[in-house]
């Protein structure tokens, strides 16, 4: 077979095409609770990663101060402190994957509900920012979310609305549940909706972060208004990817 023949090139260009998205996916995306690490290239990985931009890629929105010590101070603390946990309470992270931790993280002590649901909520939240962003969804998920929701704009309405009166620290969601439809909802501190204890279940799609450190040195006590800026940064995607993911289930 030469270099010429074209379905061969076809083969091959199809080929690194898949291992590139399995690349990306692999780094990207969350998948079901209950899905074991080694069987799953979706899961969110126990360290944390590299920030797929600048700190002051994402101005618009987001000063590039409080990305850098939300990144290297908050956010990396709950990886370490993860870390000593899981060494501590015997948890395999090698053979347990993150999000099956989260779904029986009642069995464990509070240092790994706070920082295991820290560390997987801020990879995901990392990821679903761009500097690039399309502004909404296309697609399958545009369609879905105008039959949940009645439209994007009241999609958007209502998740904004959730953001600004989560009372305290912790994170607005979109998700998707169990019957396939998307919901809107919110969780405290650290929780998200992979975990047993939450009262909100799903698999994440997007989740905003609205503690006050996520925030408050360009804003101060305008919750709404870094609601508001952060939509131009959100990345639709990988919510796209993640929903797919989800679906294909
Ligand atoms: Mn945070």
């Amino acid at each position: 077979m030469t270099t010429h023949d074209p379905s061969r090139r076809t083969f091959i260009t199809d080929a690194v095409k898949s291992t590139a998205a399995l690349a990306l996916t692999a780094t990207l995306l969350p998948s079901f609770a209950g899905i074991n690490q080694h069987e799953s290239p979706l899961a969110v990985p126990y360290q944390q990663q590299p920030l797929p931009y600048g700190y002051k890629d994402l101005e618009v929105a987001i000063d590039a101060l409080t990305m850098e010590i939300h990144y290297t101070k908050h956010a990396a603390a709950y990886a370490k402190n993860l870390a000593e946990a899981c060494v501590a309470e015997h948890i395999d992270t090698k053979k347990m994957s993150l999000e099956n931790l989260m779904s029986k993280v009642s069995k464990y002590s509070p240092k790994v509900r706070n920082n295991g649901g820290g560390h997987y909520n801020h990879e995901l939240f990392w990821q679903s920012l761009t500097p690039n962003s399309s502004k909404q969804p296309s697609g399958t998920l545009l369609k879905q979310i105008e039959q949940d929701f009645g439209s994007f704009e009241a999609f958007k309405t209502k998740f904004t609305d959730a953001g600004k009166t989560r009372f305290g620290s912790g994170w607005a969601w979109l998700i998707i549940n169990k019957d396939r439809h998307l919901t809107i909802g919110t969780t405290p501190n650290q929780d998200n909706p992979l975990m047993d204890v939450s009262e909100l279940k799903g698999v994440p799609l997007l989740g905003l972060d609205v503690w006050e450190h996520a925030y408050y040195l360009r804003y101060q006590n305008k919750r709404p208004d870094y609601i508001n800026a952060w939509w131009n940064i959100a990345n639709w995607e990988v919510v796209t990817q993640r929903y797919q993911t989800a679906l294909a289930k």
